[in-house]
């Protein structure tokens, strides 16, 4: 036995049977034992975002961390944008990223990186492998960091020696620890700051998408205070039956407008609100400045528990029809396509249950209005603000869900960012419908500058369309070995859509607009 040998039977002992992957030659041994190992399912992406990507969408969908195969340092470079967006979604990810034997290290090997120093841009927890007798033990503790506070980046660094030396055992991860809790007297006052009219609790985590958004709602209720949710999360709940909750707008001018007056925002769960950008002249925050802020429970703390104590201090209202989000599915739209049109026929024909992957950057504002009554489903936006996460994630979250459709929503810039993770479908069979929004450039660049009051010239006209040539969605598609089609009008997307979803595996739809 050898010491990846021990690592993979460390990761199966300790329950983490998914490895997205990506490989090189300073991972052979690992791959070897991966291979001797068929219960642990292994994925190949052939880009290492669409690694990371798919473990984030893994995790936000399924709870459970999966593991990443990266490449010595170059390879988790390519992977650093979608762990950027997996660490503000609070996901849980364990790398393990192979590197040159030790002794190697000393010469200037092509390959050869600072695979600690970008690791831990990115990381709450990084280890390099030392030892071969201790590789099991260190597997066992990344597994156990990428577990803590909610969910954690963990990297364990495997130098080709450590992988290829002989080793014994394995280990299993000991639990997380327990998450940290408020101050029985900050409960008290969060509460007290709740029974003041206007009063706002911002929640986010598990409360947005599992049975603690009714505990939140109910307490709020109770307490005659606002629930309302960051624009941007992992994963809400959304259409019929989810809990009414307050979701803050993109703008922040939007948000200060919902703000105002509030005479005090508890956060629990998140962290304060703030712009997306700063930008000349106006606040960072949305908040009012005479609203009380009380950070009551962070992303990494104990929410179930902090939402249960204000509840016991606040009271439980009972809940009635007008707190849930009823159904009301539109009539099929017709003639010319428009993207408010659009969302009318995704939700006239989505399946209960189905998980929407969101990063339709400007398209996706048209659709929400009709996609808000729609048959109950789960929406996973772009929580680090980094395109290229929406076909990656995908890829996770059918993987952890197989009988639920996923949809993305997917603007054509982003989605040539990691636009392999198409093939990864074709590959797995996952149930995958990519709507992407062919609207030829950046968009939301152009009204950035707009907004800015600066003219566009050549260069920046250059810059944000994307003509001359036009991307081909379907030939990329095909390429990819997915299914796709082109549509230009209401009829053709009609029945483009009811086909994706009548059928199973995945499709590609590519929306001129
Ligand atoms: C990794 C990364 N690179 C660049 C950007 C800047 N950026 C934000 S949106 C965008 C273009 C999005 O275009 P598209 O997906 O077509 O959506 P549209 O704006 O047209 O709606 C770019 C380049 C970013 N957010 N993240």
């Amino acid at each position: 036995m050898n010491g990846a040998e021990t690592l993979v039977r460390t990761l199966l002992a300790s329950d983490v049977r998914v490895c997205f992957a990506n490989p090189g030659t300073s991972e052979m041994h690992f791959v070897a034992a991966l291979d001797q190992h068929p219960d642990m399912r292994c994925i190949l992406c052939l880009f290492e975002g669409g690694v990371s990507g798919a473990a984030d969408g893994y995790f936000r969908m399924k709870g459970e961390v999966a593991a990443t195969l990266l490449h010595l340092a170059p390879g988790f470079g390519n992977a650093f944008a979608n762990l950027h967006n997996a660490r503000k979604a609070q996901s849980g990810v364990l790398n393990i990223m192979g590197d040159h034997a030790d002794y190697h290290l000393r010469f200037e090997a092509p390959l050869k990186g600072d695979t600690v120093g970008i690791s831990r841009t990115v990381s709450h927890w990084t280890r390099v492998c030392s030892e071969p007798g201790r590789v099991a033990s260190d597997a066992a503790d990344a597994v156990q960091a990428a577990r803590a506070g909610n969910g954690q980046i963990a990297t364990l660094i495997l130098p080709a020696n450590m992988a290829w030396s002989e080793a014994v055992g394995q280990a299993v991860a000991p639990p997380p620890p327990a998450l940290r809790r408020p101050l029985d007297s900050e409960i008290a006052a969060a509460a007290k700051a709740l029974r003041q009219p206007g009063a706002v609790l911002l929640v986010d985590g598990p409360a947005l998408w599992s049975d603690l958004g009714l505990l939140a709602k109910r307490l709020t209720k109770a307490a005659g205070a606002r629930l309302m949710q960051p624009f941007f999360a992992a994963r809400f709940r959304r259409g019929a039956g989810a809990v009414r909750i307050e979701r803050m707008a993109y703008r922040i001018e939007d948000n200060l407008a919902l703000l105002k007056g509030a005479p005090a925002l508890v956060l629990c769960g998140t962290t304060r609100p703030a712009g997306f950008f700063a930008y000349p002249g106006r606040p960072s925050t949305p908040d009012d400045p005479d609203t009380r802020l009380i950070d009551l429970c962070s992303r990494d703390m104990d929410i179930a528990w902090t939402l249960q104590a204000l509840a016991d201090d606040l009271g439980e209202a009972k809940l009635e029809a007008d707190d849930f989000v009823s159904l009301a599915v539109p009539p099929l739209p017709s003639g010319p396509i428009t993207l408010e049109k659009i969302g009318q026929s995704v939700a006239a024909h989505l399946p209960e249950d189905a998980v929407i992957v969101d990063e339709g950057i400007t398209s996706s504002a048209p659709l929400a209005p009709a996609l808000r009554q729609a048959a109950g489903h789960d929406v996973l936006t772009i929580t680090g603000g980094s395109i290229g996460f929406g076909l990656p994630n995908a890829v996770g979250a059918a993987v952890a869900c197989p009988d639920r459709k996923v949809v993305v929503l997917e603007g054509d810039g982003s989605g040539m960012y990691t636009l392999q993770s198409l093939w990864t479908m074709a590959r797995e069979g996952l149930d995958v419908t990519v709507l992407v929004f062919a609207n030829r450039g950046y968009q939301i660049l152009r009204e950035e500058m707009a907004a800015m009051g600066e003219e566009m010239g050549r260069n920046a006209v250059r810059m944000f369309d994307v003509v001359e040539p036009s991307l081909d969605w379907v030939a990329l598609a095909k390429g990819h070995g997915v299914e796709g089609v082109r549509v230009t009008d209401m009829a053709g997307f009609n029945a483009a859509f009811a086909e994706a979803m009548g059928q199973r595996g995945p499709r590609l739809i590519e929306v001129v607009c």
